[in-house]
């Protein structure tokens, strides 16, 4: 059977593995000893072995309602039947036009706007455009100064690596865009170290925002992009009151607040945004991942009335924002996204993450004490376990048991250096997180 026949077996190992060049990946180590991923159903994946896989991280974080939901299924297959593409470009069509309601219901209530995109990065490029093209479209065109801060994960685009904070993401790639600035990191493993939900100390950070108003001044500044908790930087969350603290200071001095909710949209720490659960609302939240459980590429934009409104006030025949995709509100992902608020909503994914959070950190500190575990970090149903790093060696105790608890115990955790990090689908059960934490204790104990 050739890979150009429709039947080719997507559930064999490939024969060869030269030509694919995989993301984010050590590709010669990879394929020396790969795990290939071939099914999936409800909490677990089957590997190319045949072999049962807990998932511990709704794949990278956004299979929020599980894997294979039938309704989501069906969505795509009769969507892919009645309209399998259709421009959006002076056209359209009516799915992204519902979609977008159903996204204004559950949003903050001022971000009834809504922008669609195919990824997290383009999610965050186009938060980024919109809020120096709304500062440029009321006559303040000089704020062209983007904020972000040290070690934040915005995507890959240019804008998202310029103000992203993770050093291996930016510095390979040249000057990035210029006139972006860092606020200082959250993570205080000092005064922090095992807390549970949010950490008491460190509200004061948020005062690093007025130190970078001192320096380039306020007019300068169109806006301050944050993970309201941080993900690929391996879990880190904000001190309690620091967000509504940075909010105070935006508009003290005009600037655009942006929740990036890539990881955190769609009920991961109970409701439907982090921004609600924290009681904090940003101009713009930008969301992928879990808007369609996975299933298919898609991301969106939130945006405010008051933004929103500032671009509709020209004359009725021009474009207001020369900006947007190919597959913007793609037929597909629009019918797995309906699908997947449906499957939320039906179920109460959104306060799964509130009923089982008591739980899930209780199961996660009782890790504490076991070898090498420096820190243990929790929020909804996110989890984080930090590993003291291997003398010289940064990043080898955390690869080490990212595998083995992959090969040996049936476990699929997250690794970020030597944190290893937990973002269950939200359908887990009690029995669930027994599994994954003793999967997880096995596989450190096992880890010198
Ligand atoms: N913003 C945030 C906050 C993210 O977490 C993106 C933007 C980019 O999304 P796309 O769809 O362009 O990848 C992300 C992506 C991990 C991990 O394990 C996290 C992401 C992607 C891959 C792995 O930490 N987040």
């Amino acid at each position: 059977m050739s890979a150009s026949d429709p039947g080719y077996p997507a559930t064999q190992a490939p024969e060869r593995t030269d030509a694919y060049w995989m993301p984010f990946t050590a590709n010669r180590q990879f394929k020396k000893a790969p795990r290939l991923l071939a099914s999936a159903e409800g909490m677990y994946y089957r590997d190319t072995d045949g072999r049962e896989v807990l998932d511990g991280t709704a794949g990278l974080w956004c299979v929020n309602a599980g894997h294979a939901r039938p309704r989501i299924v069906e969505a795509i297959r009769r969507q892919a039947e009645t309209l399998d593409y259709a421009p959006s470009f002076q056209m359209g069509h009516p799915l992204p036009f519902v979609l977008a309601e159903r996204l204004a219901e559950i949003a903050p209530a001022p971000l009834r706007h809504v922008f669609f995109t195919n990824s997290g990065s383009e999610s965050v490029d186009t938060a980024l455009k919109i809020a120096l093209a709304y500062h440029r479209v009321r006559g303040e065109g000089q704020r062209t100064r983007l904020i972000g801060r040290e070690k934040g994960y915005h995507g890959v685009g240019f804008g998202g690596i310029s103000v992203g904070g993770l050093a291996n993401n930016r510095k390979f790639f040249g000057s990035l865009l210029p006139g972006t600035d860092h606020l200082r990191h959250t993570l205080d493993l000092e005064r922090n170290r095992f807390s549970r939900g949010l950490p008491r100390h460190g509200v004061e950070l948020a005062e690093d925002l007025e130190r970078l108003v001192q320096l380039h001044d306020a007019s300068t500044i169109a806006a301050v992009i944050v993970e309201p908790v941080a993900g690929s930087a391996g879990v880190i969350l904000p001190p309690e009151g620091y967000l509504k603290r940075l909010r105070e200071i935006c508009d003290r001095h005009g600037i655009l607040l942006i929740f990036d909710e890539v990881i955190t949209g769609f009920g991961r720490v109970g409701e439907a945004f982090a921004s609600q659960r924290f009681g904090v609302t940003p101009d713009i939240i930008t969301t992928a991942k879990g808007l369609t459980n996975g299933a298919a590429p898609m991301g969106a934009v939130l945006v405010s009335e008051n933004i929103h409104k500032a671009f509709m006030s020209g004359p009725e025949e021009v474009i207001e924002l020369f900006h947007g995709y190919t597959y913007s509100g793609h037929p597909l992902a629009c019918a797995a996204a309906l699908a997947t608020l449906d499957t939320y909503q039906e179920e109460g994914l959104f306060r799964k993450a509130i009923s089982l959070e008591r739980y899930w950190e209780d199961a996660i500190h009782a890790l504490r004490g076991l070898p090498h575990v420096a820190d243990i970090r929790n929020i909804g149903l996110v989890g984080a376990i930090e590993l003291e790093s291997r003398p010289g060696a940064p990043g080898a105790r955390g690869y080490e048991a990212f595998t083995r608890a992959f090969h040996e115990h049936a476990l699929m955790v997250r690794c970020t250096g030597d944190v290893l990090a937990l973002s269950p689908p939200l359908i887990l059960e009690e029995r669930h997180i027994d599994q994954i934490f003793e999967r997880l204790a096995a596989t450190i104990r096992a880890t010198a």
